[in-house]
């Protein structure tokens, strides 16, 4: 049996051996597959690489088909998101890294938000230092969606820490300077 999902979404790849310094941002940013089914996601899941087998600088990024994961995408435009990090200690965090994504892609598409309209996709980011991992949402001025979204997810993911939504017209002014517009 075929279970349709309510969106299709399309998982994108950036890969960061393709990348020379001079190479603009997003130029090695490839959609690699789309999935409109419970049975094609995890077809999917089970034939790419968890987020802790990527090397430093690799992103993995699911988005709702028609959305780019960029700031400039019409949807994701007056945006923002909410992210966390797991400190790089070992094994155990890059377990926990594979865990926040596996549980932030079934929430989404299982469209467990309350706000589930608000929800444009997620990234995770390898990084040497600092692993990541963002819920990018539509609408960073209704801070009562935002706010929902940002408290669901870090419930999910089972988060003590306080968490920050940082707005992607900010990040692109200010970028290390930006600050949190909310955070819960
Ligand atoms: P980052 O998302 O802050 O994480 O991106 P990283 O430092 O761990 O890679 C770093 C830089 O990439 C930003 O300061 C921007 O110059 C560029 N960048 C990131 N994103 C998500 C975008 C985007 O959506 N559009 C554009 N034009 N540049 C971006």
């Amino acid at each position: 049996a075929r279970h349709p999902l309510e969106h299709g979404w399309t998982f994108w790849f950036d890969n960061p051996n393709g990348k020379t310094k001079q190479a603009a941002w997003g130029s090695s940013l490839r959609p690699v597959y789309t999935f409109k089914t419970v049975e094609e996601f995890w077809c999917l899941y089970n034939n790419v690489l968890q987020p802790s087998q990527l090397s430093p600088g690799a992103d993995f990024h699911c988005f709702k088909v028609g959305i780019e994961p960029k700031w400039e995408d019409p949807k994701c435009a007056q945006g923002g998101k909410w992210s966390t990090s797991t400190p790089n200690k070992g094994s155990s965090n890059k377990a926990i890294l594979d865990q926040y994504w596996l549980h932030t892609l079934l929430a989404m598409i299982g469209e467990q938000f309350e706000e589930y309209d608000e929800v444009c996709g997620a990234v995770v980011s390898v990084r040497a230092r600092q692993d990541k991992i963002a819920l990018w949402t539509k609408t960073a001025s209704n801070e009562a969606a935002q706010v929902s979204v940002g408290k669901q997810w870090k419930s999910l993911l089972d988060i003590t820490d306080k968490i920050g939504y940082l707005v992607h017209e900010d990040a692109k002014r200010l970028d290390k300077h930006a600050k949190n517009k909310y955070t819960v």
